[in-house]
């Protein structure tokens, strides 16, 4: 039950969830609990925050939910920290000082450091955004552009040389400006990894479609859509499509960093 999915008030069963927090390793977080938090800057916004460094994560993933005429004209970002965001539903109008876009369904904005990101929800309609903040790693004298695209508009490549598990990545790959990447990875049913994978990156992930068998540090786990998985650093991870959806879900990873010493 939570307001995201209009099921709040006296529970016909005793209370439960679904959602898992293991600090520092993982965390399943279900539509069903999600709570508002207000943030300055945000106008008719229903906002929860998912990842953050109080969960372990080095980034910060929130869930927001556009009402009509809702907006952010204060700006998200600084110097220091890049924001990408993507819509799950609806369209919102989104710009930085260098450039301004109308998103739809499937479309994603990154701006990097230095620039403030602002939207606004100009249709009667919400949209339901998933956005991300990170502070930028800088290398050299290399600096990222600010790039939006949609999904639907990218192929998909076979992931991991298996023909029934594919990817997309959102940003540009081998580009030693960028310090992290957005990727939608897609499982036909029945299909999986072809491995447990243990890797320093990170991910917050949000499912887009179908359900899936989860495993987080050697713990399965029934995920589905709208479905919001934390993996930190070294999370052992990995999964199924289970029925006959495919499974999808989009994700961030750092990425063509080298690992530091503190
Ligand atoms: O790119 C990745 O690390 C991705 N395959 N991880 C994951 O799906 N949990
Ligand atoms: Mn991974």
């Amino acid at each position: 039950m939570s307001y995201i999915n209009n099921n709040t008030g006296f529970p016909a069963h005793t209370l439960s969830s679904r959602s898992v927090i293991k600090k520092n390793m993982y965390a399943i977080i279900t539509p069903d609990g999600l709570v508002k938090n207000n943030i300055y800057g945000y106008e008719n916004c229903d906002i929860s925050i998912l990842s953050s460094p109080l969960l372990g994560a080095s980034f910060v993933d929130y869930i927001i939910t556009v009402k009509k005429d809702g907006r952010n004209l204060c700006g998200i970002g600084n110097e220091c920290e890049e924001v990408f965001l993507f819509v799950i539903e609806g369209s919102l109008l989104v710009y930085n000082h260098n450039k301004k876009t109308e998103l739809t369904k499937g479309s994603y904005f990154f701006s990097p450091a230095d620039f403030k990101l602002y939207f606004e929800n100009n249709s009667n309609d919400n949209a339901e955004i998933l956005l991300y903040k990170r502070k930028y790693k800088p290398l050299n004298n290399l600096s990222p552009d600010t790039i939006y695209g949609n999904i639907n508009d990218i192929p998909y490549s076979s992931f991991e040389e298996m023909d029934n598990v594919f990817i997309k990545d959102l940003l540009p790959s081998n580009n030693f400006a960028y310090d992290f990447n957005f990727h939608i990875l897609m499982f036909k049913s029945g299909a999986g990894h072809g491995y447990l994978e243990t890797h320093i990156q990170e991910h917050g992930a949000y499912i887009l479609s179908g359900k899936g068998m989860y495993n987080l540090n050697n713990n399965w786990y029934g995920v589905e859509k709208d479905d919001y998985i934390f993996m930190a650093s070294y999370c052992i991870q990995g999964g199924y499509c289970v029925g006959k959806d495919d499974f999808i879900y989009i994700y961030s990873k750092d990425c063509n960093r080298d690992a530091e010493i503190k």
